[in-house]
């Protein structure tokens, strides 16, 4: 049982006594609902970090000396048979995991629910969740091994995220195979450095950021659940990105031949402003600098060829060694900076309980970004991959990064894997796509797979919606 009367004497000496403002009316259990969120809140640090990124808006520091980083061409280069032979060797030793974040809020695409649950493909209507466990599952019978499957959810999406695995029968995953953990909260601090409260019992909370997921695999239990496993390398991907390559043995023998304690896969930016993360190198180190924090000199600069100087951008798809994710996290806390962004936060007035809608932000919200642990990294290396066979995110309603270009870009990838496997695909006067087409990860996650084992005699007929199932049988309608 929490001694409210503690936390009120904690809360007076940090100014936000006001979180009790309705504790007298609340029932028993909303009561001790409250109290325990109310101890898990560090006021110390949240008194730090207002003084740091509430009451000052700190400058973003960009280094002075940044270049481009080396980058590792798509395929390997040199070291392209060695690192895929590497890489397979370690998924059938079942020494790689997957691992999605998906504990997001998924405000800009508007839907409601998991993201993950959002049906993303243009034939079968698959939900991501899906995908990615065909894909995984696929990966895990062409190496004859085990791959485990880790999903970090958060407060927001956790109980509808098991409940769709659930009821689909975790996709055909063996349920001890698939393992969630809940990522950490940060408590919204106004503008006066106040908490606020979202409901009588209930602080305004929101996700700490996907490099959140580093200090929860280790509050979690995941990391020694992966120490039990034998696992040594996690494959990270987000849950919004349907082209993602979720295990890809060439990446994982790239990382694991250079000793790298985290690596990143990089594509050339679509322009200047596009929104990745910018790949930089300062005094030997790599660094990821936000699209939002990078200056607008250095995402212009070009080199003497006409083309960009920092072009290469950031995908969020990693591979990360387990004992990193140790190492970074030793003692529970993970040294991880935080970032600032500026929301609306809707929250109970403490004086009239009335609930206000802001329509300005009115608060600021901490996250941490995993990819700022790559400064951290010994070595690391940045693996260049190609837009079309690998990145093409859902985010927001409509126009870029939208469920529309995401289909466009799925059946492209997937009719030209056709194509080159010499089957006919139907296309328009412009050269685009004329039908929905579809293939199973099941029966083919590649266009060598697809070559090798398709019938070369089927036919695509204009407009047809045409599906490739996991043994190769034709499905979808006309
Ligand atoms: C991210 C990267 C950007 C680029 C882009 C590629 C950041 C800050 N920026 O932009 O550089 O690589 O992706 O698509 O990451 N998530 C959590 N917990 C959280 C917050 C996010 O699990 O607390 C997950 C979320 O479910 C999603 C992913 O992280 O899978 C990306 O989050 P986002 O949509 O906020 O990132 P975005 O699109 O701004």
């Amino acid at each position: 049982m929490t001694d409210v009367a503690e936390i009120r004497k904690t809360l007076e000496a940090h100014g936000q006594e006001h979180l009790l403002a309705f504790y007298d009316d609340l029932n028993e259990e909303q009561q001790d609902l409250l109290l325990n969120q109310l101890v898990a809140i560090d006021f110390d640090q949240i008194d730090d970090l207002s003084e740091q990124f509430v009451k000052h808006t700190p400058e973003v520091e960009i280094p002075s000396d940044l270049r481009p980083p080396e980058t590792v061409p798509y395929g390997g280069g040199d070291q392209a048979e060695e690192a895929r032979r590497r890489g397979e060797q370690l998924v059938a030793e079942g020494k790689v995991a997957a691992f999605t974040v998906a504990g997001g809020q998924g405000t800009r695409l508007g839907y409601e629910g998991p993201k993950g649950c959002f049906e993303a493909t243009p034939v079968v209507n698959k939900p991501l969740f899906r995908l990615f466990a065909e894909k995984i599952r696929a990966a895990a019978t062409r190496h004859r091994t085990t791959i485990p499957w880790y999903v970090m959810t958060s407060p927001i999406n956790d109980t509808a995220t098991k409940a769709h695995f659930r009821q689909n029968d975790y996709w055909g995953f063996s349920p001890k195979d698939v393992i969630f953990f809940e990522q950490g909260t940060m408590p919204a601090i106004n503008y006066d450095g106040k908490l606020m409260l979202a409901r009588p019992y209930r602080p305004a909370t929101s996700p700490d950021g996907h490099g959140g997921s580093l200090t929860a695999m280790r509050k979690s239990g995941a990391l020694d659940d992966m120490v039990d496993r034998g696992i040594e390398v996690i494959s990270y991907f987000q849950v919004d990105n349907p082209l993602v390559n979720s295990i890809d043995a060439t990446f994982i023998g790239l990382h694991d031949l250079a000793g790298a304690e985290m690596s990143a896969k990089a594509l050339p930016k679509r322009h200047p402003l596009e929104k990745l993360g910018n790949f930089c190198v300062s005094d030997g180190t790599i660094h990821v600098i936000e699209y939002s924090d990078m200056p607008d000199n250095l995402a212009y600069a070009t080199r003497e060829d006409g083309r960009l100087k920092f072009s290469a951008g950031s995908i969020a798809i990693h591979i990360i060694s387990r004992e990193f994710v140790a190492r970074l996290t030793e003692g529970g806390r993970c040294k991880l900076p935080w970032h600032r962004a500026d929301k609306k936060v809707p929250y109970i007035d403490p004086e009239t309980g009335e609930q206000v809608q802001p329509e300005q932000p009115n608060a600021v919200k901490l996250e941490m970004f995993v990819f700022d642990a790559m400064q951290m990294a010994e070595e690391t290396v940045i693996y260049e991959t190609r837009r079309e066979e690998e990145f093409s995110p859902i985010k927001n309603a409509d126009g870029a990064d939208s469920p529309a270009t995401s289909l466009h870009d799925q059946v492209r990838m997937w009719a030209n894997w056709l194509e080159r496997a010499g089957i006919e695909v139907p296309r328009d006067a412009d050269g685009q796509v004329a039908a929905a087409i579809e293939i199973s990860p099941l029966f083919a996650d590649s266009a060598d797979e697809l070559a090798a084992k398709v019938d070369k005699s089927i036919s695509i007929s204009p407009g047809q919606s045409f599906y490739l199932g996991s043994r190769g049988q034709i499905g979808g309608s006309r």
